[in-house]
């Protein structure tokens, strides 16, 4: 929705400066930011070897302007807005969930599930024209009385109907049949709810924090916490200043961390590690790849020469504290291409090129 704070999440995940005001529609083009995934893994690994340089995992967040009832059908800009989506590997949905009666809600009061709603239906109706376009396509296609297009066509009536009914592509089995068109749509892209509180709220969440976990919790979907405001707050403060006006609202964390390791395990990633004086370093792969892929993230050459990896898991390499040490106490492991790496390995390639 418009005005509920998004830019402000934004900026306090990314630290990118988004224009941020209160009046609907503040942002029209997307906004780019890179967050930091705090990662204590990598901080013990980057302490026993002393590494000089310590380099973290990423997400890149988009920050896009508001949608409105009608969207779907081209209100508001709608369609350019549905396309900013469509790019992303997953979507976190911003929900009002403080009082302010200063700053302008679209509907004129704060009412988290009727938010949602309003959001989830147009971008439903959005993928409801998506398959129904591509199904007509199809249906025509198959009259030719080939049997593949045939069942897509199947298929893709099945999904319709799912769709009809108010529920997410998310939520429709897998299949191979329609994989293609799944990935076109926007409410098959794995979801996050990010209830914005108010300072107080941090802590203990609110009434609507409550619900929107709840809505969430109904939906398979994940939700977490933030305080956009304080995060904006603390940003401005010392560290020393930051922890004592935290200490004040009884609050341990803001919640930027949960938003962003959510965020980073929405997007079904492992994260695995290498770990050396020179540099520690988190990198990203998609879940289910093998080890010479992985190689491939650090360097082309160790995936195109790659021979072997020797694999430990962090924390056995944390507590011998050396790559020579873990190899002594047999902690370390020789894997061949075709090791399918796993959260929180840690890796040193052997290659040749
Ligand atoms: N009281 C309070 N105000 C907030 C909070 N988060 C954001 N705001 C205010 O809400 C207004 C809108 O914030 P933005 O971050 O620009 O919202 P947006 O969703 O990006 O808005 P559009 O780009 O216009 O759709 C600003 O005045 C913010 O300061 C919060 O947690 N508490
Ligand atoms: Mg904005």
């Amino acid at each position: 929705m418009p005005n509920v704070g998004k830019s402000t999440v934004f900026n306090s995940l990314t630290r990118a400066g988004a224009e941020s005001q209160n009046y609907p529609f503040t942002t029209i083009d997307p906004n780019l930011g890179v967050a930091v995934v705090p990662d204590e893994r990598l901080e013990a690994l980057a302490e026993v070897m002393k590494s000089r340089r310590v380099v973290a995992a990423t997400v890149d967040f988009v920050d896009i302007a508001g949608l409105v009832r009608g969207a779907s059908g081209g209100e508001g800009l709608g369609n350019q807005f549905l396309g900013h989506i469509r790019e992303c590997d997953a979507v976190a949905h911003v929900v009002r969930c403080f009082d302010d009666e200063n700053v302008v809600h679209v509907h004129g009061a704060v009412d988290p599930e009727g938010d949602i709603e309003t959001i989830d239906t147009e971008l439903l109706l959005a993928d409801l024209a998506t398959v129904e376009r591509r199904l007509e396509r199809t249906s025509k296609a198959a009259k030719g009385g080939d049997a593949k297009l045939r069942a897509e066509a199947a298929g893709l009536e099945r999904l319709r109907d799912h769709l009809s009914d108010g529920n997410p592509a998310r939520s429709y089995p897998a299949s191979e049949a329609l994989a293609e068109a799944l990935g076109t749509l926007i409410t098959a892209k794995p979801t996050l709810y990010v209830a914005n509180v108010d300072e107080e709220s941090v802590a203990d969440g609110n009434s609507y924090s409550s619900r929107v976990e709840k809505l969430a919790a109904r939906q398979g979907a994940e939700a977490v916490r933030i305080s956009a405001r304080l995060e904006a707050e603390v940003a401005e403060l010392s560290e020393a200043e930051a922890g004592e006006y935290l200490a004040m609202l009884g609050v341990e964390k803001t919640g930027f961390e949960e938003f962003v390791r959510a965020a980073y395990s929405l997007l079904g990633l492992v994260t695995f590690f290498t770990a050396g004086e020179k540099e520690s370093r988190a990198w990203t792969v998609r879940e289910g790849s093998t080890v010479r892929r992985a190689a491939g993230r650090i360097h082309t050459d160790m995936e195109r020469g790659f021979i072997a990896a020797e694999v430990g898991d962090w924390r056995d390499i944390v507590a011998a504290g050396s790559w020579a040490r873990a190899r002594e106490e047999a902690k370390v492991r020789l894997e061949g291409r075709d090791y399918l790496v796993k959260d929180g390995d840690t890796l040193l390639v052997r290659f040749n090129v």
